[in-house]
């Protein structure tokens, strides 16, 4: 074994015994069709309001562009499958439902903390095996840097008709974090395609928010209107939008692939929080800022601030048919927040 073979299996244990349950090696430039679509997708308004995608995208199309110096991209997933079939509160409408990946702690600081022990790892590895001193930079959904192409050039899954990367191991249930290095790593080779004719995350979708195979307007998605989204929610979605109150699994869960991820596989940090498996409305349209601030720490719920999730909550509340929950929505008919306020006066129109 060469000296670059030994340390790409040296980093693989590593990442192994660090909770990474998929790693692969591309080369830094491997994903350039990826820069081209992304450009289309931008110039299409298909990001919405995520101003912050075109805002760097020259440096997002390509990870060259973002630091010169980068020779390799090393793919990890992290895995998060569910224990519970994350559609089964879908008849449950005075509960909320909140995606599988924001149930347990927030996985930007759990993927970013597995990534920098990673990095020092390898920079040590580096030194002693070749006498190279290894740069490296370490990613996990912030950046902008294009994780899912980039991923599946390093082998470890292909872009599903979702768009998101689906693993033959771990279905669609892995969070992504990328490290750039200056090293010159052999690249894996890329995953190849197993949608084959399946179409089924295509057509579970509740906003049709996808404008065919692998293309996704993220303004119909219900993930981007319940969390990037700062407005009202516009009427042509909420009722489509049942009971969901922050993010959508419906794509995901439809996958296949699923059935051969365990949820032994999952890293304990995304175990669901009791009471964010299946919290009651009514329980949630009750919290003030303090009180959301307590619940959600450490939660990546907590990014989106409290008024937008009351404002998610009130859009279910209208579509729950529960008259009872009336009278928690009523104090916010008045709400500073007139985003708030309207989404108050709506709920409570469904349910008169
Ligand atoms: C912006 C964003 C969103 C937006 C837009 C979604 C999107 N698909 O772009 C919104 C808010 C809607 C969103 C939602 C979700 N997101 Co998000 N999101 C991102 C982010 C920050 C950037 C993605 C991006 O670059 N989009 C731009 C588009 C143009 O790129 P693309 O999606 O790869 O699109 C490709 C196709 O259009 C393609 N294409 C066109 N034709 C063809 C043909 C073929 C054959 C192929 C292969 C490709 C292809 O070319 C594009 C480039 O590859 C990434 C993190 C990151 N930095 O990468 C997380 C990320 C993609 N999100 C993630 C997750 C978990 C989600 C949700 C599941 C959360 C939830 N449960 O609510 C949903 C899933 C919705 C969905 N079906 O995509 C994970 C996905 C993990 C994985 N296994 O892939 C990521 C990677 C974060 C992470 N670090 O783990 N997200
Ligand atoms: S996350 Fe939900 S709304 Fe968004 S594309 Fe997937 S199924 Fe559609
Ligand atoms: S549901 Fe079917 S089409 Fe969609 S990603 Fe999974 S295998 Fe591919």
């Amino acid at each position: 074994m060469d000296r670059s073979q030994s340390l790409k299996e040296a980093i693989r244990s590593q990442a192994e015994r660090l909770g990474f349950v998929a790693c692969g090696f591309a080369r830094a430039d491997s994903a350039g069709e990826a820069g081209l679509d992304l450009k289309r997708w931008l110039a299409a308004g298909h990001h919405g309001t995520m101003g912050w995608m075109e805002e760097r995208s020259e440096e997002r199309s390509s990870p060259l562009a973002l630091w010169p110096d980068a020779r390799s991209a090393i793919a990890l997933g992290m895995s998060y499958a569910p224990s519970t079939d994350p559609l089964s509160l879908a008849d449950q409408p005075s509960l909320g439902r909140i995606s599988a990946y924001a149930q347990g702690s927030d996985y930007h600081k759990t993927v970013k903390k597995g990534l920098k022990a990673l990095a020092r790892f390898i920079v040590e590895r580096a030194g002693a095996a070749t006498g190279e001193s290894a740069e490296l930079k370490v990613f996990v959904d912030t950046a902008p840097v294009m994780e899912k192409p980039l991923s599946a050039a390093a082998g470890i899954g292909w872009q599903g008709k979702h768009t998101n990367l689906v693993s033959r191991e771990h279905g669609s249930w892995l969070f992504l974090g990328i490290i750039l290095t200056s090293l010159e790593l052999e690249p894996d080779a890329p995953a190849s395609h197993h949608c084959g004719s399946c179409t089924r995350c295509l057509d579970i979708c509740p906003t049709q928010a996808f404008d065919g195979a692998h293309r996704i307007d993220a303004r119909r998605c219900i993930s981007y209107l319940t969390i990037e989204h700062s407005g009202p929610i516009p009427n042509e979605f909420r009722r489509a939008i049942g009971n969901r109150i922050y993010g959508c699994d419906d794509c995901l869960a439809a996958c296949p692939w699923n059935r051969f991820a365990t949820a032994a596989a999952a890293n304990k940090a995304f175990l669901p929080r009791a009471e964010l498996a299946a919290p009651r409305l009514g329980d949630l349209l009750a919290l003030d800022d303090a009180a959301f601030r307590e619940m959600f720490a450490g939660s990546p719920i907590k990014r989106i601030g409290r008024n937008r999730l009351i404002r998610n909550c009130l859009i279910a509340a209208g579509n729950s048919g529960d008259p009872g929950l009336a009278r928690d929505i009523e104090p916010h008919l008045a709400d500073a927040d007139p985003v708030v306020a309207e989404a108050a006066n709506w709920a409570m129109e469904q349910l008169a």
